[in-house]
């Protein structure tokens, strides 16, 4: 969104957002939450919404608000990512002068450090030697944000409280129910918006303790009651030189913002300002919560996250693919993605559609979200491989509340309907997970015909 940026007493505080602030992304540690969906590629390379990435949330948020120099820090290195980085955001975002850049930092061992990231805060640390280049270069403030939100937001705004307030730490900030509070980091903020007093994900006594009035906030009553705390959205505006006082100096054995960082700069008397953030926000970091959001995304009474902006798109890779073919079959409350074919008699309702996604004829598929395939084959290909299905989900077969990742083939007349209602499940030498009552077919597994889950 090209939307200008008011000067406040007479300097544009954040219109220089593409040469003065860093984006950082924090990819993903060792991906527990969303197993088996990081079984085999890094998290912010898990598909969304049919045609995008997780990774391309933030990332376009930052492109939408200038802010063009951008790193993803990931604990492995994933093939899907790094090619679906430099294919979706080439070299020059933001074009020849602000030098800017989408690039994947993964934790990789040299003599200084010991391979693994520790933390969020740790493996901000082990690349501080790259930012401070950016630094040199004429950075600021590192916008460090999560790989696993799903929001629009103008971090313009964002930036410009940060400076505003001349803080060392800004963090973006949102009123929450009790029900989750305790999955957040806390906070209490005096009248100045200043964070006089934090909490990581406390529990019981100490999560009483941190209720608010949070018509602070500007929260009318209804809310502020329905509300009462203050949340972390665990993104933060952080100015570059408290940073590199705060990581090498003051805490250098500290491996996590919420944890440490942030009450550790609080206490020591750095400046912790709130920025309250009025839109939608979701953490889909875990399989539940990744499903209902992908779900509610077709579901015009849940949806509150739209892919519909003209002036803030999201953006992903050009793939030139094919428009989607429905032939005799009912489609309803669903995204299809790009390439897809969807064959006579099928039923597809309240689902995603993945790119590339073939559906045989006579399937029902309700409350999926399939991922798609990142490549079509041939039936002589297929042929090869003896005993091979076809990529997609062959004729006959059901697909009830489950998520299919990518170029998984599922036999003619298989039910994926947990069918004994398991709540959690290892069977991954069968191709399958089962996690919070969903099933998740793993990424290029094979589920037999006439299986029935
Ligand atoms: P969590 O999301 O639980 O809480 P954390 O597990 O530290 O915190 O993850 C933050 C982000 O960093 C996630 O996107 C995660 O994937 C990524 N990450 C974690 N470990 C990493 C590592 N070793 N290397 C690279 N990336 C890593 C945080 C805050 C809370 C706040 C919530 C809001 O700590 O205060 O309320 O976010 O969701
Ligand atoms: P997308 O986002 O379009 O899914 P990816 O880059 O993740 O993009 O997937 C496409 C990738 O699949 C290509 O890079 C290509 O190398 C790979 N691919 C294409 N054909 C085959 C094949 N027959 N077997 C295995 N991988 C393939």
């Amino acid at each position: 969104a090209a939307t200008a940026t008011p000067a406040v007493a007479g300097i544009d505080l954040a219109g220089d957002t593409a040469k003065t602030v860093l984006g950082i992304i924090l990819g993903g540690g060792a991906g527990t939450r969303l197993y088996p969906l990081t079984k085999k590629r890094a998290k912010p390379a898990v598909p969304l919404g049919a045609n995008y990435r997780l990774i391309d949330i933030p990332v376009s948020n930052c492109l939408n608000s200038n802010i063009t120099k951008i790193y993803c820090l990931t604990q492995f290195n994933s093939a899907s990512l790094n090619r679906h980085l430099s294919q979706a955001y080439n070299s020059s975002v933001g074009g020849y002068n602000t030098r800017g850049f989408v690039e994947v930092l993964a934790a990789s061992q040299s003599s200084a450090n010991k391979s693994w990231f520790q933390g969020t805060a740790d493996a901000v640390r082990q690349y501080m030697w790259l930012f401070e280049e950016a630094v040199r270069d004429g950075v600021e403030d590192f916008l460090i944000l999560s790989g696993d939100h799903l929001y629009r937001m103008d971090y313009r705004d964002f930036v410009r409280k940060h400076r505003e307030t001349g803080a060392a730490i800004t963090i973006a900030a949102l009123p929450c129910a009790e029900k989750e509070a305790s999955a957040f980091g806390l906070m209490k903020i005096d009248q100045s918006g200043r964070v006089v007093d934090f909490a990581e994900k406390p529990k019981g006594d100490a999560l009483a303790a941190m209720k608010v009035d949070t018509t602070i906030l500007g929260c009318d009553a209804e809310t502020a009651k329905a509300k009462p705390f203050i949340a972390s959205m665990g993104i933060y505006v952080m100015s570059a030189k408290a940073l590199r006082e705060l990581l090498l100096n003051r805490m250098p054995n500290a491996n996590d913002f919420g944890n440490e960082v942030i009450p550790g700069a609080k206490d020591a008397g750095f400046k912790v300002q709130a920025h309250v953030f009025k839109g939608y926000w979701e953490d889909i970091g875990t399989v539940e919560a990744f499903y209902n959001a992908n779900l509610a995304l077709a579901d015009p009474s849940k949806a509150q996250f739209s892919f519909y902006d003209k002036d803030a798109p999201i953006y992903t890779m050009s793939r030139f693919l094919p428009p989607s073919k429905v032939l005799d079959a009912e489609v309803s409350m669903s995204i299809i993605g790009d390439g897809c074919v969807i064959k006579a008699g099928s039923k597809v309702s309240n689902s995603i559609i993945g790119i590339r996604s073939l559906i045989g004829s006579d399937c029902i598929i309700d409350s999926a979200m399939m991922m798609g395939a990142d490549y079509y084959e041939t039936l002589e290909e297929c042929e090869y491989v003896p005993g091979c299905l076809p990529m997609g989900v062959g004729d006959g077969s059901i697909v009830r509340r489950a998520i299919v990742d990518k170029n998984a083939r599922i036999g003619p007349n298989c039910q994926i309907i947990n069918k004994d209602g398991v709540k959690e499940a290892n069977r991954e030498d069968q191709g399958f997970v089962i996690k919070d009552g969903i099933v998740v077919v793993i990424k290029d597994s094979c589920i037999p015909a006439g299986t029935i889950i």
